[in-house]
């Protein structure tokens, strides 16, 4: 340890110019407690997309050791939505942290032991991950897949090194932290050489003034994107890409029938749906809109932070399953008319697969399944990502 904060010899002082200098940087909004309280709040949104992150990550690509309830319907809108929002309320308190703290890019002297070098080193992972984040899941919801790499692996990895980088960062501004925050803060100044002076008199916005704005913009940027999956908000939604009650059936389309090119083989008035198990069977389309149909209110769930709510009929799957000899324990595969595209086909987990919500709709909000909601039959299945509710299915196979 002491090889770590043994100090290093001062660099010579003619070296320290122009942004170098001593009060280069007058704004009295350089702040360590406006710097502090806007790291509490960035910690707690960060922590909070990371968690929801992780478990939207998880439902999409199970692992063995996870058996993800069907119950309660209602929990992954709750944390896609908990992401999406405390994403994109980051972006804010993000900016006016960098805006914040930037002239510590020049502090003197530039390295005062290996512990202040490998402090200041982390710090360019953080903020480019952070950024990175932030700026990818913004091109996500707004569905503009510019980049070349996949979307979901690299976010989800840059989200650890992100992470990684911010428990770094908390543990070595700790001590910081609690000079300029809390009760008990006078006590602590002696634990850091950077506490918040009184604020100079001065022109132009005060520091409570900058953290009242932050706040403001952080609130309102909620406020009109949280309609997006908070049922009844959606009339305040100005700034998110989708309303979820606009589209065919009111309800948005993620990827029309056109776009996934199965506009002939879904009209195919020789369609079938084919159930493989150990007494494997078809269904012609009169059939199969014969088989004893039910009906589940369930959302839609997309990945890109939109959610809504529709009523849906058709058959259960575990019927289905049943009629086919499928044991209770197995896991499924759905498959999709479309020939290609990441998600022609969803494997669904026993308590999905068994649950009496979930359908094989072939028809929504009382009419048949419009064609770019998945005719002649889609999964829906409770707490699931949209991702993984198929359109256009033809084929259900035991694993
Ligand atoms: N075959 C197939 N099914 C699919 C998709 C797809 O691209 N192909 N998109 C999924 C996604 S990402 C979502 S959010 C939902 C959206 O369903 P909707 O378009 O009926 O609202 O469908 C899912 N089912
Ligand atoms: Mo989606």
């Amino acid at each position: 340890m002491r090889v770590l904060t043994r100090r290093f010899p001062h660099p010579p002082a003619f070296l320290r110019q122009g942004p170098l200098r001593e009060g280069a940087f007058p704004s009295r909004l350089h702040d360590p407690r406006v710097a502090a309280l806007l790291g509490i709040w960035l910690g707690i949104t960060f922590g909070v997309c990371f968690f929801t992150g992780l478990v939207s990550h998880f439902m999409q690509h199970p692992p063995s050791w996870l058996a993800w309830p069907a119950r309660p319907v209602w929990l992954y809108r709750v944390t896609q939505g908990l992401h999406v929002a405390t994403g994109l309320a980051s972006v804010p308190l993000l900016l006016a942290k960098l805006w914040t703290v930037y002239p510590r890019l020049w502090e003197w002297p530039p390295v005062r032991s290996a512990a202040h070098a490998l402090e200041r080193v982390t710090i360019v992972p953080l903020i480019a991950g952070a950024l990175f984040q932030l700026a990818t899941g913004i091109a996500n919801i707004a569905q503009w897949y510019r980049f070349r790499f996949f979307f979901t692996v690299t976010h989800y990895w840059v989200a650890w090194i992100t992470i990684g980088a911010l428990l770094i960062h908390i543990a070595a501004k700790l001590a910081v932290v609690q000079a300029n925050v809390g009760p008990g803060r006078a006590g602590r100044a002696h634990l850091t050489d950077r506490h918040s002076e009184p604020e100079p008199p001065g022109d132009g916005l005060s520091r409570r003034g900058l953290v009242v704005a932050v706040g403001t913009a952080a609130g309102v940027i909620t406020l009109t994107t949280a309609g997006q999956f908070v049922p009844g908000l959606a009339r305040l939604d100005l700034l998110a890409p989708r309303r979820p009650d606009l589209g065919p059936q009111r309800l948005p389309v993620n990827r029309t029938a056109a776009a996934a090119r199965v506009l002939a083989l879904a009209r195919d008035p020789a369609y079938q749906l084919e159930v493989v198990g150990p007494r494997p069977f078809t269904l012609s389309l009169g059939e199969l809109l014969a088989f004893d149909h039910h009906t589940s209110k369930l959302p839609i769930t997309c990945v890109e932070g939109w959610a809504a709510d529709a009523t849906w009929h058709g058959p259960r799957l575990r019927d289905l399953l049943d009629a086919a000899g499928v044991p209770p324990d197995a896991t499924v595969r759905v498959e999709s008319l479309e020939a290609r595209g990441g998600y022609r086909t969803s494997e669904v987990n026993p308590p999905h697969a068994r649950d009496p919500l979930t359908l094989l709709a072939t028809g929504l909000n009382g009419a048949e399944l419009d064609l770019d909601h998945g005719y002649p039959a889609r999964l829906i299945a409770p707490n699931r990502p949209g991702v993984l509710q198929t359109k256009w299915v033809h084929r259900v196979v035991m694993l």
